[in-house]
């Protein structure tokens, strides 16, 4: 029986500082020449993700709709329209369980995902930078002496951040790494070039054919995965053949794949998930002290 779970407190400032992040982040983006689009709650296409959670979707006569894991299709077709975009989404993901005490899992979270037509990774990597900077200076200055109460390591990030190579990591740290090198850190830095294993079909597969031009972003003082997003394949014939490599079935695909015969563009983007970056400026245990009405992994709660 699913364990009924009272909703965490929340502290006034936490979501104060929260709703500066949203306010700051997206000011930032529009400066920089982003519309905001609406996010997408329900779609017969969704993120296949590379790992499994369980099922949410919603019977609709005799179709159906998956609620969004997040919304990389609908931001690859987005920037037919417009290049450069963002969009505040609410991403469902029934995560299991033993993900309750991660610290960084929520089933219901908030991405700010953002996309950019003809963009390199080095593109969203800068662009990236200047948001954190622009967005802790105004932390800073609003919030600082509250934040600093409970967060001694507050600071204005330094950029450029580190770039370390995935599997450079790997060899030298063994399979623990992303958090050995989390701990150690004092600051942000992008974990790039990640095996093409260990992503999404939709990540473009970079030179060599085994890692792909994308990237997380990782909070030092362990508190781990910021952010993930990547150059995008856009070409039909590629994308079925990432597809196959990962077993992606293409009949639940086929809205996307009908998209893409039509013609995408070459795009770069990211998500950066909201909660777990006011956990992090907020220095908080567990991601659901970062929001109302956190859902944890295991658990039901209003
Ligand atoms: N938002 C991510 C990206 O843009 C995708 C994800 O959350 N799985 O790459």
């Amino acid at each position: 029986m699913v364990n009924v779970q009272e909703s965490p407190k929340v502290k006034r400032e936490v979501l104060e500082v929260s709703s500066e992040i949203m306010s700051e982040a997206g000011q930032f983006l529009r400066r920089n020449g982003f519309i905001e689009i609406l996010p997408v709650i329900i779609s017969p296409i969704t993120d296949p993700l590379n790992h499994s959670v369980l099922d949410a979707s919603i019977n609709y006569y005799d179709g159906q709709y998956s609620l969004t894991k997040s919304m990389i299709f609908h931001k690859q077709l987005a920037v037919r329209v417009f290049p450069k975009i963002f969009t505040f989404s609410p991403n469902i993901r029934l995560e299991t369980e033993d993900k309750k005490s991660t610290g960084r899992h929520l089933i219901e979270f908030t991405q700010l995902d953002l996309e950019v037509k003809d963009a390199k990774r080095d593109d969203i990597l800068t662009l990236v930078e200047n948001l954190f900077v622009e967005v802790f200076k105004d932390l800073d200055k609003k919030f600082g002496k509250i934040i600093r109460s409970t967060n001694p390591h507050f600071s204005i990030p330094k950029i450029p951040f580190e770039r370390v190579r995935y599997l450079e990591a790997l060899e030298k740290y063994g399979s623990d790494f992303e958090a050995i090198l989390s701990k150690q850190a004092t600051e942000p830095f992008w974990l790039i070039d990640i095996p093409i294993e260990e992503r999404e079909f939709y990540d473009r597969l970079d030179g060599d054919g085994k890692v792909l031009a994308d990237m997380d972003l990782i909070y030092p003082y362990g508190f781990g995965e910021a952010i993930s997003g990547g150059e995008r394949e856009h070409e039909y014939e590629k994308i079925l053949y990432r597809m196959s490599l990962k077993g992606n079935d293409q009949k639940s695909l086929k809205w996307y794949l009908d998209e893409v015969k039509k013609g995408i563009p070459p795009s770069a983007g990211c998500g950066i998930g909201i909660e777990r970056l006011t956990r992090f400026v907020c220095n908080l245990r567990h991601v659901s002290e970062a929001r109302l009405f956190a859902k944890v992994p295991g658990s039901l709660s209003i």
